[in-house]
């Protein structure tokens, strides 16, 4: 088994602790994702089977996962090394605005040429997962990694391995911020569009620097979010109810829409024609990710003028198989 040396923690993540660490042999960086085995429930199969489906999954948009150590106690995962990830990266573009009295106020400064390519990318990874029926369910800046002017998704199927999160092991509180108002309403049922509703929110917070809904629990993170989208209609809302069989309808406060544009003044309309599409209420009026590649916001990156650079060949062809969905939770 190959030994590490081991360069400080990079983060907490919702499963595991992510290392630095260094490969004495080629005297290359890599992520060292630790997984503590539950001295009882020993590795979960659907763990190992989620590993072994990230192994399959190559993408230049998707973090590649070199190899996979498995001892009695832990499981290491080791990634490939990027440079930081993409809450690192937004906050290091937000500067305090020393012109404003109260010098609390802060603005984002991340160029819109960066924000359109880190958004194309994003968009091409989880497609390329969509295509191969993957979800990844549990997306948000600390899971997508930044390498030079390259982003990549990290932590693909291991939440459809242990389940939509409440808890992680280490009784942090998991976020609700990027999570549709359809699967905090409880749906058994969702696809792809659970990652398009985080897509859209990743695009507000990397347009504007702070993430546009941040609820501190369940309802309130509904709330939060109606008080900005509006709250559904009677139509929306009973489509949103079929998918949630469990759930006893309790009357909602009516909130109406703030036109997106008021709330991100700095985009474009055509970003915000496009985050509109991406945060619809009903799923299956969502954009889809093959959709959003072609949008207009995206033309000044498709167009036959422009160096293909955000659009390169594929390297190895990814999995090919038919998967099912994993659809619903239980
Ligand atoms: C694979 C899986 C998770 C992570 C990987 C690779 N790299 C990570 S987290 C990372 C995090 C930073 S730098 C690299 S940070 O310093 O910006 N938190």
């Amino acid at each position: 088994m190959m030994h590490y040396e081991y360069h400080g923690k990079l983060g907490q993540g919702t499963y595991a602790t992510v290392f630095k660490g260094r490969n004495p042999v080629t005297n290359t960086y890599v992520a060292l994702k630790e997984i503590i085995i539950d001295k009882e429930e020993g590795t979960p199969s659907t763990a190992i089977r989620e590993i072994s489906l990230m192994k399959e999954l190559r993408h230049p948009n998707i973090v590649s996962l070199l190899d996979v150590m498995h001892t009695e106690k832990k499981l290491t995962l080791v990634f490939e090394f990027c440079d930081m990830d993409l809450k690192r990266f937004i906050d290091s573009h937000r500067t305090r605005l020393p012109t404003h009295p109260s010098g609390k106020v802060e603005r984002t400064m991340v160029n819109p040429d960066t924000v359109m390519s880190f958004m194309y990318q994003l968009v091409r990874g989880v497609g390329f997962c969509h295509e191969n029926r993957v979800l990844h369910r549990d997306l948000k800046p600390q899971n997508i990694l930044v390498s030079g002017s390259t982003l990549k998704l990290a932590d693909f199927g291991l939440a459809r391995a242990y389940g939509v999160p409440v808890n992680s092991y280490s009784s942090e509180v998991v976020t609700l911020w990027y999570r549709p108002l359809d699967v905090l309403m409880g749906s058994l049922s969702y696809g792809p569009p659970i990652d398009v509703w985080s897509l859209g929110c990743i695009f507000a917070e990397i347009i504007s620097g702070v993430a546009l809904f941040r609820g501190r629990d369940n309802n309130n993170q509904m709330e939060v979010i109606m008080k900005i989208m509006g709250t559904p209609d009677g139509k929306t809302l009973a489509s949103i109810l079929t998918q949630c069989p469990e759930i006893k309808p309790k009357p909602l406060t009516h909130y109406n829409k703030i036109p997106l544009r008021r709330v991100l003044p700095m985009a474009t309309p055509q970003a915000i024609d496009l985050l509109e599409r991406m945060l619809q209420y009903d799923p299956s009026k969502r954009v889809t990710c093959e959709e959003a590649l072609r949008h207009p916001y995206f033309t000044p990156l498709t167009s036959n003028a422009s160096p293909d650079v955000h659009n390169p060949a594929p390297e190895t062809p990814g999995p090919r198989k038919r998967r099912s969905f994993g659809f619903h939770r239980r």
